[in-house]
């Protein structure tokens, strides 16, 4: 007897005409979503999207399924990043639902475009809270996080519903999009030839949007008149694939620039403008700051002194006006795309009139070789058990070798030092934990990087911030992708030494410090490794690069490696009580575990 999948047979009987004259919700949707240019769906299946995933397979959609909805959603979310087109998540109602909404929120935080389409259960049932199967009112729950949500109620809606959700997504400031899409509705049928009429492609969907010529010579005259100024590029800049305007518009003048983290590779980090390695001196020196695509958000010290001088002036390029003046009065806003922003200031530009004066380079200069001699010093140095500049000196050197490797990061001390040590490139190849600083988003970016380019990948994690999304491992292995998972393993949240004196119970910041993350991917037929010398860091990923097969290197690191809360431990609330000081009982299990039988 042959078996035939309910996604055979649809497809077999022509996707876009479902049986006969009729069509229904499954082939529209995924009609609307290849007319707009969708060639993956990351997702996770269940009632009612199970047979959409099947047929977007059999319609020629790459279906990539994960092990949680939080991964499929950050996957989704950093290939709105990295294509410029909304990255598409499938999920199932309710608990589903709500498991990628953390990712739908996180995509909007930091801008990207994505959009959720999460099936929902029986909408009378629902809305009069009788107790359905994973009842949820899903569009309320979804709006307090999202640029904009939608649900679709009839199947002639669907099309209508995809088109609005992809323009919300991706056009003015990009951002996460809800579309909910009750199980009713998929099943609804509807004549094929007036359901093909519903669908439509979107022209254009993000139009770019022009600065006003006086806005572009109000910022001119002031970058004119600026002794010491600096350019910020931030992911926008990366986001809105203007490289080559932005280059230009930097060379011509010679203004220094600082990338934000997902910046880095706009312009290579080794370029002779980037002020990365003199940052602090940059910020607290400049008197003209340009914004692009940079939010003066926590991560610029909301532009408050002594972080920044009290007399900067701040120009702002954004396609949001509602963003400037948020933290600091901007007396040169650029509202407008920033290919079309950037292109105006180099066309408007008089000869000679915006240029960066040379005692302020020359200071740059000095601060940025007194800086780049202490990190070579720390880089040198040589401690076993390895620490993070050790470790993550044998990553660069290796990276060094292979500017197309697409670099993912999170953690604490991990992401700050990596984000120091490792250079990029090219545009686009580094991300991150982004505006919320959020853990868990590792597996799910090194999924999309390599399913969205085909480049190799290397995820570079804190052992805590791997464990968000640490059973992905098993979706790299089952797509086969060329993802190496490097975790700076050093037994802990920030830190893997912190003893407990109160009970036999680990504290809080403790994990286990003699854990093997390598047979972790072992289990899915993928390589480990287990390095505990720098040599070994190299050999390893040298290799696992070079393999382009699913790996996981796992990096011993000294307990004691590492700071609270990394480079933001400022953050952290203080207590008004002195600490209670308790008599310390015994080495929790982990510290017994680490320390080896007596
Ligand atoms: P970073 O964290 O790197 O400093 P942010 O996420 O804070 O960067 O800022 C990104 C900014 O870029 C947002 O304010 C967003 O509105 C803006 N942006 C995104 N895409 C574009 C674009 N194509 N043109 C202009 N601005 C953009
Ligand atoms: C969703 C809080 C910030 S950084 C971090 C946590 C838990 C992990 C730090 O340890 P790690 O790195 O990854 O081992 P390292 O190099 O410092 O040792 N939950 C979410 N997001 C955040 N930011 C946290 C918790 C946090």
């Amino acid at each position: 007897m042959t078996t035939t999948t309910f996604g055979e047979a649809l497809a077999a009987s022509d996707a876009s005409q479902g049986q006969g004259t009729l069509t229904d919700g499954f082939h529209l949707l995924v009609d609307a979503l290849k007319l707009n240019g969708v060639e993956t769906i990351y997702g996770l299946v269940g009632i009612p999207i199970t047979d959409l995933a099947r047929l977007a397979q059999a319609s020629g959609i790459r279906y990539i399924g994960f092990r949680h909805e939080q991964s499929a959603g950050n996957a989704a979310a950093a290939a709105g990043f990295l294509t410029k087109k909304p990255g598409v998540c499938l999920t199932v109602s309710a608990p589903g639902f709500l498991n990628g909404l953390v990712a739908l929120a996180n995509a909007t935080t930091n801008c990207f475009p994505m959009v959720q389409i999460s099936g929902s259960s029986e909408r009378h049932l629902v809305d009069l809270q009788r107790g359905e199967y994973e009842e949820l009112d899903q569009l309320a729950a979804a709006r307090p996080f999202v640029k904009a949500a939608y649900r679709v109620d009839r199947a002639e809606d669907i099309g209508r519903g995809v088109a609005r959700a992809f323009r919300a997504a991706v056009s003015g400031r990009p951002g996460g999009v809800y579309l909910d899409v009750p199980g009713a509705v998929l099943g609804e049928a509807m004549d094929a030839a007036a359901g093909a009429a519903s669908l439509w492609r979107l022209t254009d969907p993000a139009p770019r949007q022009l600065p006003a010529p006086e806005a572009v010579n109000r910022a001119l005259s002031l970058l004119a008149d600026a002794q010491r100024p600096l350019v910020v590029l931030g992911k926008g800049a990366a986001y809105a694939q203007a490289d080559e305007e932005i280059r230009s518009f930097l060379e011509s003048t010679g203004i220094p620039y600082l990338p934000m983290s997902m910046a880095k590779g706009l312009l290579p980090d080794d370029h002779p403008q980037s002020v990365a390695a003199a940052r602090s001196l940059a910020l607290s020196k400049a008197d003209v700051v340009m914004l692009v695509g940079a939010r003066l958000n926590w991560l610029l010290g909301h532009g408050e002194a002594p972080e920044w001088s009290p007399d900067a002036k701040f120009i702002q390029v954004d396609i949001e006006a509602s963003e400037l003046d948020s933290n600091q009065p901007i007396t040169a806003p650029l509202v407008g795309d920033i290919g079309s922003v950037m292109a105006a200031l180099t066309e408007r530009a008089r000869p000679g009139q915006v240029t960066a004066p040379a005692g302020w380079r020359d200071e740059l200069e000095a601060r940025k070789a007194r800086n780049a001699t202490s990190m070579q010093k720390r880089l040198a140095d040589d401690p076993h058990p390895m620490r993070f500049y050790n470790a993550l000196r044998a990553v660069r050197e290796v990276l060094a070798d292979r500017p197309d490797v697409y670099v993912v990061n999170e953690g604490a001390n991990a992401l700050d030092i990596t984000r120091n040590v490792i250079d990029m490139r090219l545009p686009r190849h580094r991300l991150d934990s982004g505006t919320w600083g959020v853990m868990g988003i590792g597996q799910g970016y090194a999924v999309a990087a390599a399913v969205e380019t085909g480049a190799p990948v290397v995820a570079i994690e804190g052992d805590s911030a791997f464990g968000f999304s640490g059973m992905e491992l098993e979706t790299i292995c089952r797509y086969d992708l060329p993802v190496t998972v490097v975790v700076l393993n050093n037994g802990g949240v920030y830190r893997g030494d912190e003893t407990n004196s109160a009970s036999a119970d680990p504290s809080p910041t403790r994990l286990d410090p003699t854990a093997h993350h390598e047979r972790l991917i072992e289990a899915f037929g993928g390589d480990g490794y287990h390095a505990t010398t720098p040599q070994e860091v190299a050999d390893a990923l040298g290799k696992a690069i070079a393999s382009g097969r699913p790996a996981l290197v796992d990096c011993v690191l000294d307990p004691s490696a590492g700071t609270e809360s990394g480079h933001i431990a400022r953050l952290n609330p203080k207590s008004a009580v002195p600490p209670l000081r308790q008599p310390r009982k015994r080495a929790d299990p982990a510290t017994r575990r680490a320390r080896g039988p007596k």
